[in-house]
């Protein structure tokens, strides 16, 4: 019989797992050195697919290789539960989102199982239960203690149609994320976190991920904080009491200042134009009102028309005394440096562009046909360095339209006269200090962390809003505060919280005073949830604190992170922030909570990604038993390297199937017993054997996984051809590469190895069987004498690798000192190349 119930070895090795929880986390007592391998945790919307197939895939594997390296691994589950996706499925299907989602996390419980996921199934954690989000109550009143909660009124992200406050990072080219309706802003109170006191912390430890986190997902981090030097230049309003603020990355350029912009949403624009007159009220009024509708991306684009309203004000410039219009042109962003920017037409893009829209003048301060010593010279430049028949007139940019971004020297500047652009900055700032008139600064794009949500199914923000107008905590030990049933409830979008509605919730007590108040109707951002969540795994059922600090010296932070790139950005970023947070509190004594980060590719179906939304869903549940999990398993991590995509057509899931049957038959047809002496076996399959179980760990470690596929499939192969061709199945090396084809085809297809582990005679789990060492003296490569001919002469011997390929043998060939001697100035017209053996020139 040739055949096996791949679905039957399924079952019986997921219910002994099941039974036996063999993959759990060793305790204190466990001695050997520990790792923590965790996978992204999921959303429980919807059963798991394909995208998650690939991704735990990777998970388990990392798991169970270092499980087999003699270490104590944790490797936990969990599920984000909270959040949008739960919230909106409820309300479509008219269900209570509690039970809908604890139904799809059941479901999620069983998929795992199904796929042979070795988790410690004694640490699981939902976000959405009372237990786990009590201390996301408890990390907001700790943020609240340090100043790093709170609220702020504001322009918020708005998406009209899930009517709910979008963070930045979830606006997509200006549609929500979710849902894609175009997002509008709105003024809102609301809460936030403090992030951007850490945003120096956050872009400096970068450098410590160098290496071990993929180098776009580092990129991506940096671009998202933004660090900008420069300075703040105080300028005087004609008719206005206070100075304004501006930043400029370049300070040096102030001289060429010919006008002044403030963002037309800015609370400034609408203090200037107060004292202005009756028609440039209203005109300023309509313009706003299209800003208003207008997209951060819109705003920012530089191809489209530039806008403005000139407000009839002038601010003065402070070293030169010039008057420069001021006008509200929606380039110019509120929420970024101070929502004001003194333009330089001349040296910059925008205000040159706005300068010709409406014929503002242009002034040149850097003459950029100066030679600098050190730049590299853009224009041509004779031996003296002086530009050939180039004159900065013909590059002045109120003509050519393109601005002079590049270096050279100051010029119409004062005391600026000659120097170079960094040394000009420099002085420009000493200068500005000197007069009391501006000063260093720094910039970030980084926001802070807007975490309030009109929704329902989050964690409740656990503050009280007394009748006298104070905010107080809801006290520690009045934690947690439950989310109330969502029965009678109004869940559905309308712009305010649906806990609102939920009087007898909502009204409440002042803890100080006992005078009537009202409860926070807002919930949190789900992001919190997940920002803190690999700290929980460590004590998963403590009552008494978030996560124990103890646990936390012996297991985190995490070694091995995975999950997907779209990650890269806001969970990341967030979960890099509380980790700094909590280190300054002194719970945990590292800064970064994700050693090593590993992202996968995507898994498409007909060119897109595969998702519930698309409809293009490979059933999972359907899967496991038809192909089963092991041939999904094998299918997906031989389809090529972790990070490239899956077309999940090209994937041959017939191909890995008989894989497992054949290695399979291979642990069958052994008939040695397991005293078996290992050195009396066949030599040369055991150096194939011994070459993966050196090579294998190395390739494991830098997620080669398809690598290590290929080769057991080699390995397999020729422990076929040594049992029907070679030594026979009674050959103790056909019983060696048996075992250790089951060792390492455990990390790929655990009921296969342990069924070949079984059929081996061994008792269970292969899971927990230490990695064999590989002897070094099969690893030696066995070699051969090579002859080289030139013309039909010998002319050369080479001891060469049994191995070597052709390309490979040809190159040492032509390397070799005593050919090179022999062809003279002859040129080789033909090699012909025969492995390992020979090598023949032909020459003119
Ligand atoms: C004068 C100047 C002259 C500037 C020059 C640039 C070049 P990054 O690098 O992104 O930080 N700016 C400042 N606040 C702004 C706001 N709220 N909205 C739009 N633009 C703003 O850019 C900093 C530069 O962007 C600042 O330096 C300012 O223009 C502009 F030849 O000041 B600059």
């Amino acid at each position: 019989d040739d055949r096996f119930d791949t679905y039957a070895i399924q079952q019986k090795w997921q219910a002994l797992w099941t039974e036996h929880n063999p993959f759990r986390a060793g305790g204190n007592e466990d001695t050997r050195p520990r790792k923590y391998v965790l996978g992204m945790f999921p959303y429980p919307s919807g059963d798991l697919h394909m995208g998650h197939a690939e991704s735990y895939l990777y998970v388990d594997i990392v798991a169970r290789f270092w499980r087999h390296r003699g270490y104590n691994v944790l490797n936990p589950i969990g599920w984000d539960s909270f959040g949008l996706p739960a919230e909106n499925a409820a309300i479509q299907r008219g269900a209570d989102p509690r039970e809908w989602t604890y139904a799809n996390i059941a479901q999620h419980k069983k998929s795992f199982r199904e796929y042979g996921s070795s988790y410690d199934w004694s640490r699981i954690l939902h976000t959405s239960d009372p237990e786990y989000y009590r201390w996301n109550q408890w990390l907001f009143q700790r943020l609240y203690e340090r100043g790093l909660a709170y609220r702020k009124d504001s322009p918020v992200n708005w998406c009209p149609n899930d009517q709910t406050v979008l963070a930045n990072e979830q606006v997509v080219d200006g549609h929500c994320e979710r849902c894609g309706a175009v997002v509008v802003k709105k003024k809102l109170t609301q809460w936030y976190f403090r992030i951007t006191d850490y945003a120096d912390r956050l872009l400096d430890d970068l450098n410590q991920l160098e290496g071990f986190w993929p180098q776009k997902v580092i990129q991506m981090q940096r671009n998202w904080i933004g660090r900008s030097i420069g300075a703040d230049i105080d300028f005087e309003i004609e008719g206005r009491a206070e100075k304004v603020t501006v930043f400029s990355t370049r300070p040096d350029t102030l001289h060429g200042a010919t006008f002044f912009v403030v963002a037309p949403d800015s609370d400034l624009a609408a203090e200037l134009v107060v004292e202005s007159g009756a028609d440039v009220r209203m005109r300023f009024q309509d313009y706003l009102e299209r800003v208003q509708r207008e997209t951060e991306i819109e705003r920012q684009s530089t191809d489209r028309p530039k806008t403005g309203v000139f407000l009839e004000r002038y601010a003065i410039n402070p070293v030169n005394g010039d008057r420069l219009p001021i006008w509200a042109a929606d380039y110019v962003l509120a929420d970024y440096g101070h929502g004001a920017v003194m333009a330089v037409p001349a040296h910059d893009q925008r205000d040159l562009d706005f300068a010709r829209a409406f014929d503002l003048p242009v002034k040149v301060v850097v003459d950029t046909t100066a030679p600098i010593t050190g730049a590299i010279p853009v224009i041509e430049v004779d031996e003296d360095g002086v530009p050939v028949g180039i004159d900065l007139d013909d590059l002045d940019p109120a003509k050519t339209g393109v601005a002079l971004t590049g270096d050279g020297r100051m010029i119409n500047s004062g005391p600026l006269d000659g120097l170079s652009k960094r040394n000009a900055i420099a002085r420009a700032i000493e200068e500005l200090e000197k007069a009391g008139r501006g000063r260093a600064a720094k910039n970030f794009r980084l926001r802070d962390w807007l975490i309030s949500r009109q929704r329902f199914w989050g964690t409740p923000i656990p503050m009280i809003h007394t009748q006298d107008g104070r905010i107080v905590p809801v006290p520690d030990d009045q934690l947690p505060l439950r989310l109330p049933d969502a029965e009678g409830l109004d869940l559905k979008p309308k712009g305010t919280s649906p806990l609102g509605g939920a009087t007898m919730w909502v009204e409440t007590t002042d803890p100080e005073t006992g005078e009537p108040a009202l409860r926070d109707a807002d919930t949190m951002d789900t992001f919190v949830d997940s920002s803190w969540y690999f700290l929980r795994f460590l004590s998963p059922g403590d009552p008494n604190e978030a996560f124990s600090t103890s646990e936390a010296d012996r297991w985190a932070p995490v070694d091995s992170y995975i999950g997907g790139v779209e990650h890269a950005i806001l969970h990341l970023l967030y979960a890099r922030f509380i980790t700094k947070v909590l280190y300054d509190m002194g719970l945990i004594d590292f800064t970064e909570p994700f050693s090593t980060l590993i992202n996968q590719g995507m898994v498409l179906l007909g060119g897109s990604k595969m998702s519930k939304s698309k409809g293009n869903l490979v059933e999972f549940a359907a899967s496991m038993v038809d192909p089963g999990a092991d041939v999904v398993r094998i299918a997906m991590a031989f389809a090529g390297p972790v990070e490239d995509d899956i077309h999940w057509e090209d994937v041959s899931t017939t191909g890995a199937q008989k894989f497992l049957a054949r290695a399979l038959r291979v642990a069958q047809d052994v008939t040695s017993t397991k005293d078996a002496v290992w050195a009396e076996g066949d030599a040369s399959l055991r150096r194939v054997t011994h070459r993966l179980l050196a090579d294998a760990p190395g390739l494991v470690e830098q997620t080669k996984f398809n690598v290590v596929v290929a080769r057991l499939m080699e390995l397999v192969n020729a422990t076929r051809k040594a049992i029907d061709t070679g030594a026979g199945p009674a050959d103790p090396a056909v019983r060696e590469a048996a075992e250790v084809t089951a060792m390492i085809l455990d990390l790929f297809a655990p009921h296969t190895a342990e069924e070949m582990w079984e059929m081996l005679g061994y008792e269970p789990f292969i899971g927990l069987v230490g990695w064999r060492s590989a002897d070094p003296t099969l690893l030696v490569e066995e070699s051969v004498t090579a002859v080289v001919q030139i013309d039909g002469k010998v002319r050369a011997t080479l001891e060469v690798a049994t191995r070597i390929d052709q390309a490979e043998l040809e190159r040492l060939a032509r390397a070799d000192e005593r050919v090179r001697r022999a062809l003279g100035d002859r040129e080789i017209v033909r090699a012909v190349v025969r492995a390992p053996k020979v090598v023949s020139f032909s020459t003119k």
